[in-house]
């Protein structure tokens, strides 16, 4: 069967190696998750599976636990502690013969339910016996669209948006719905649809009605829609002198707006809000602050049960830029409105190939936060590299915060454990535009299909999420993929592949030593006259004839005393900051004495070096993996390869080379040699425009 991607992991192919068997199906039709299940029937074998009244032997019931076959079984006590979303997958027996119930409290509970069977099958684990319960981390697990209304994407390198807003509402892209089950497959339940560098059009009456048409496409999938609001909407549409959150004016704008959205979408999921960030307008415009803005705001949303997320993705100039989000924000806790969740980056300055997690986690200690991932790779090679991003973000998720006491993690921290939150909630910035897969580079998917899975449980492994992608995602007739079959190679190459990446762009807690603007190649010389300084890369690496790395410790900016014990005083010792944040934390010498033995230096070559012979690696992989693998995925992935080898070699050439300048210290002769001229590098420009 030609393949090109764009059915995702969902592609119920007849080849898939099914332990299936079920005989019929009952329980009650009116379920989308019936619906659903009966769709894949049909792709996975021509045919539903007959409907029947009461289930048979081998049969499979759908249904919710309100339906009489459910409350016979007398599950009420488990099922309540599932709460709205979480279900149950279980085998029992009547009359000795083997049914498969799956049941939740809510539709939406059943329909994860049938999503899991389905991966059961589409993976070929076994289907006898099942005792699956599971309840989501975190509450709200939301996409972020950086989608412009002009059909451009902020960040994006899938191609256009896959939101037509032209043609919309009369038009309704199949798209729409494609998407909104993918999404279901894998437990999102929110998007947020336009960039958070919003304009004000969004909220026009002649929008409202555009997303009202989207919300309808997605609701039957339980997925809410919410939008990126702009602060100064009040005085642009509003003919208002001002947007200040105190004016009576204002705060009555905003009340009718919201109210005119619930009018036409009743259940419109909230905002999310970029305000005094990068020049976008918010509160502070008029001496109030981040409270005053987010709390007028959830006062209008407060009586429909909406939320607004507010961004503390903030740097006004002053200090060390790490330090400046929790500075801004730290004296407001507590003192935020129920339903207002503080969305927060996952690292302290911005989606780099590494970060440490934001020191927000944990500090705010009254005031619910929600993690923000990027899953498009704005720093991380663009759908150019692949970089299966599940292993950063379980780095992110599982690092103990310590903050009330060992353990508490920043899923913890966020997901309602520690901190009371109304709703606990974890943002995507989705990867996705209208390219025919959907993410530009197939394994893009990967990441799409992991920030789901590990937003539903927090808890899942990389390799488990690797698994189940790839024994999804490919395999055919001639090759039958399973969990434990995928080919290990594959995997590993999966599993090493942001650390790949980091070792070619930026190891050892390196950082944003980036091309101006675009984010793709190396730049660290660059030098924009009158450009803020902490816009450029000099700020960050500090490289010097002394040595290189940002002093963050008590003795430098004293970032680290924004961690709590013991962290802080872990960051603050090189001997026990781990190496891969050494140079975020710490001004080191060139001859400092790594745990490997080698110097600073030699530990960079080598670092380079191994990013680009790993590449080299992944390349040969894909290329013995041929004979199974589709013809167009295969060629296009393998010529996404191609670039990201080529791409490695520039960047360890152009940082190598630019930081020997400073360090004059040979680069180990057992090394592969630089083939480019530092000069010629210099010259490099790309024509990758930002759209913005
Ligand atoms: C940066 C991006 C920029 C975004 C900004 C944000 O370069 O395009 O608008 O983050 O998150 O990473 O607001």
């Amino acid at each position: 069967m030609a393949e090109n991607g764009s059915q995702l992991w969902l592609r119920f192919d007849k080849a898939a190696p099914l332990t299936a068997g079920f005989n019929s199906i009952s329980g009650d039709p009116a379920l989308k998750a019936f619906d659903e299940f009966q769709r894949a029937c049909r792709l996975m074998t021509s045919a539903p599976l007959p409907v029947v009244n009461q289930a048979g032997a081998n049969g499979l019931l759908i249904a919710t636990a309100s339906h009489p076959a459910i409350r016979a079984l007398k599950w009420s006590k488990e099922l309540r502690s599932l709460g709205p979303e979480g279900y149950l997958i279980r085998t029992v027996r009547l009359k000795g013969k083997p049914i498969t119930v799956v049941t939740a409290n809510q539709p939406q509970g059943v329909l994860y339910g049938v999503y899991h069977l389905l991966r059961i099958m589409q993976t070929g684990q076994s289907l006898s016996d099942l005792t699956i319960r599971e309840v989501p981390t975190y509450q709200l697990r939301i996409l972020n669209h950086w989608d412009n209304l002009n059909g451009t994407v902020e960040r994006g390198y899938a191609g256009h948006s896959i939101w037509k807003w032209n043609e919309l509402p009369a038009v309704l892209s199949p798209r729409y719905e494609d998407y909104a089950r993918a999404n279901a497959s894998i437990g999102i339940n929110a998007t947020v649809l336009n960039n958070v560098n919003a304009t004000p059009d969004i909220l026009t009456a002649e929008y409202i009605r555009k997303i009202k048409a989207i919300a309808a496409v997605v609701r039957p999938f339980h997925i809410k829609v919410f939008i990126s609001i702009n602060f100064a909407s009040p005085r642009v549409l509003g003919n208002l002198p001002d947007a200040d959150p105190l004016r009576p004016e204002v705060r009555r704008w905003w009340k009718q707006k919201v109210a005119e959205i619930y009018r036409e979408i009743p259940d419109f999921g909230g905002f999310l809000v970029k305000a005094n960030s990068e020049g976008l307008p918010g509160p502070m415009d008029y001496g109030r602050t981040h409270a005053d803005g987010a709390n007028m705001i959830a006062e209008a949303l407060e009586p429909y049960k909406g939320i607004v997320m507010w961004r503390a993705f903030v740097y006004e100039p002053g200090d060390d830029r790490a330090k400046l989000a929790y500075r801004e924000f730290i004296g407001f806790d507590g003192r935020f409105h129920d339903n207002v969740i503080i969305q927060v980056k996952n690292g302290p300055i911005d989606f780099q190939p590494r970060e440490p997690f934001s020191p927000l986690f944990g500090a705010m200690k009254k005031t619910p936060l929600m993690p923000e991932l990027q899953i498009t790779q704005e720093y991380l090679g663009h759908s150019n590299h692949l970089a299966f991003l599940a292993p950063m973000w379980e780095e992110v998720l599982d690092a103990d915060t310590y903050a009330f006491g060992e353990g508490s993690t920043v899923s913890k921290v966020t997901n309602g454990s520690f901190v009371p939150a109304p709703v606990s909630a974890i943002a995507g910035v989705a990867n996705i535009g209208e390219d025919v897969n959907w993410t530009g580079h197939h394994f893009g998917q990967a990441n799409w299909y992991a920030f789901g899975r590990l937003a539903w449980n927090a808890q899942l492994s990389s390799e488990t999420i690797a698994r189940e992608w790839l024994a999804m995602t490919f395999g055919s007739d001639k090759k039958k993929l399973t969990v434990e079959t995928v080919p290990e190679d594959i995997l590993s190459m999966m599993l090493g592949s942001h650390q790949t990446v980091v070792d070619y762009m930026m190891p050892l807690g390196l950082h944003h030593i980036f091309a101006w603007d675009h984010h793709y190649g190396p730049e660290p010389w660059c030098d924009i006259p009158g450009a803020r300084p902490d816009w450029l890369p000099r700020y960050y690496h500090n490289a010097s004839k002394e040595g290189l790395g940002f002093n963050r410790t008590a003795s430098g900016s004293n970032a680290v005393a924004q961690y709590s014990s013991p962290l802080k005083e872990w960051f603050d010792d090189p001997a026990t900051c781990p190496e891969k944040y050494l140079l975020w934390f710490h001004h080191l010498p060139w001859n400092y004495r790594m745990k490997s033995g080698r110097t600073l230096w030699d530990e960079l070559c080598f670092s380079y070096d191994r990013g680009v012979q790993t590449v080299r690696d992944y390349q040969k992989i894909w290329d013995r993996n041929e004979s199974w693998i589709d013809a167009q995925r295969f060629r296009e992935v393998q010529s996404r390869l191609k670039i990201q080898s080529k791409d490695a070699v520039w960047w360890k050439d152009a940082i190598l080379l630019y930081f020997q300048t400073y360090s004059q210290q040979p680069i180990p002769y057992s090394i592969e040699r630089p083939v480019h001229e530092l000069d010629d590098l210099k010259k490099v420009k790309l024509d990758m425009k930002h759209h913005n």
